[in-house]
């Protein structure tokens, strides 16, 4: 009997062992489990895919590496960053709607295709809107500009930050311009952007609206005589090869907007979105930087490479400036007369 006794106490004592082990197994399996879930997740980055319209030779492109030295940074690799530039995932429209659909992260394009989006941005198209670039960081980095970026959520966007495409100067292949009346017939690409088209037709050019990546191959086979773009994008994309004049006509300050996916942002964490916004504002400042840097050596080099530079007397901007005036009461009516005094009171207080 004491023997009987004896092996049923072993054997329950063993199934006792086996039931322990177990469970610490399933606790195992669960701290594994749990671990691995957390490995996984620390594993499985998030990615962001960001595309631009400009070369990796311009400050737009640098200061997209910036972005993405910060977030990487700063986020310890939890989100990585795929920069793309020259187009490589479409034009602005393009790509900002890729933003919509989920299917791109971000994108920095000009204000003037967003006014597709948001007509209200059509205000920062203005001809002769904002005199300085001074002034320009303070209303874009202010409240006003706050507000414009907050529109964008309506469309699925989320405006992180202003960066700098810079003061827009027309170029041509047809003949040197030093007068308003020098547009006259000239066949300009201009942005997709109503202001932009309506604006150079005051001035009696023939506008053609065009994305950015047609814009080199339009100029080469001539289907356009000239374009308008700041010196660093007229130089580092290489217009001077397809263009013979270029003049300070300072026609309009164009701010890029750096954009991001609105499904991609509203899925980071609280420090993951205040990260993004950190880097897209200390990147932003640091393109601005490179941006005016070079602007004065960029104009010396076209000359370099070629073109003729041609300056704009005070009376003939005078008079470009009366030509364009009915354009902006038409835009700033359509657009609302509120948000654009908004606007330029800003720029009033912005320039004391
Ligand atoms: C680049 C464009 C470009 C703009 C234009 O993606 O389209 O002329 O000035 O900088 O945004």
């Amino acid at each position: 009997m004491k023997k009987f006794l004896s092996v049923i106490l072993t054997v329950f004592l063993l199934l006792a062992l086996v039931a322990c082990g177990g469970g610490n197994n399933e606790a195992n399996e669960g701290a594994d489990n749990g671990d691995e879930k957390e490995n996984k997740e620390s594993v499985e980055a998030k990615t962001i895919r960001a595309g631009i319209g400009l070369n990796d030779a311009h400050p737009q492109y640098k200061g997209l590496l910036k972005f993405k030295e910060i977030v990487e940074e700063r986020t310890n690799g939890e989100i990585l960053v795929e920069t793309y530039h020259s187009g490589q995932l479409g034009d602005d429209r393009t790509m900002t709607e890729a933003l919509q659909l989920g299917s791109q992260e971000v994108t920095v394009p000009s204000t003037a295709p967003l006014a597709n989006f948001i007509p209200e941005y059509s205000v920062f198209d203005f001809p002769f809107l904002f005199p300085s670039e001074e002034v320009a960081d303070k209303v874009l980095d202010g409240e006003v500009g706050q507000k414009f970026l907050e529109k964008l959520e309506s469309q699925d966007l989320v405006g992180l930050a202003y960066w700098e495409n810079g003061f827009r100067q027309v170029t041509n292949s047809e003949r040197a311009i030093t007068t308003a009346a020098d547009f006259k017939g000239l066949k300009l690409r201009t942005m997709e952007n109503e202001v932009h088209l309506e604006a150079f037709r005051a001035l009696g050019a023939n506008p053609t609206p065009m994305a950015f990546t047609e814009l080199f191959t339009a100029l080469q086979q001539g289907t356009v005589d000239g374009q308008e773009n700041p010196y660093a994008t007229i130089y580092l994309q290489k217009f001077f090869e397809v263009q013979k004049h270029v003049s300070n006509t300072n026609h309009i300050y164009s701010p890029f907007v750096f954009l991001m996916s609105k499904s991609f942002y509203d899925g980071l964490t609280d420090e993951q979105k205040e990260i993004v916004k950190e880097a897209a504002l200390e990147a932003g400042k640091y393109e601005r930087q490179l941006n005016r840097e070079a602007n004065t050596q960029y104009l010396q080099d076209l000359q370099k490479e070629g073109m003729t530079y041609t300056e704009i007397s005070p009376e003939e901007h005078a008079k470009m400036k009366e030509l364009v005036q009915p354009v902006i009461d038409k835009y700033a009516d359509k657009i609302g007369k509120d948000i654009v005094q908004e606007v330029y009171d800003a720029i009033e207080e912005a320039s004391k």
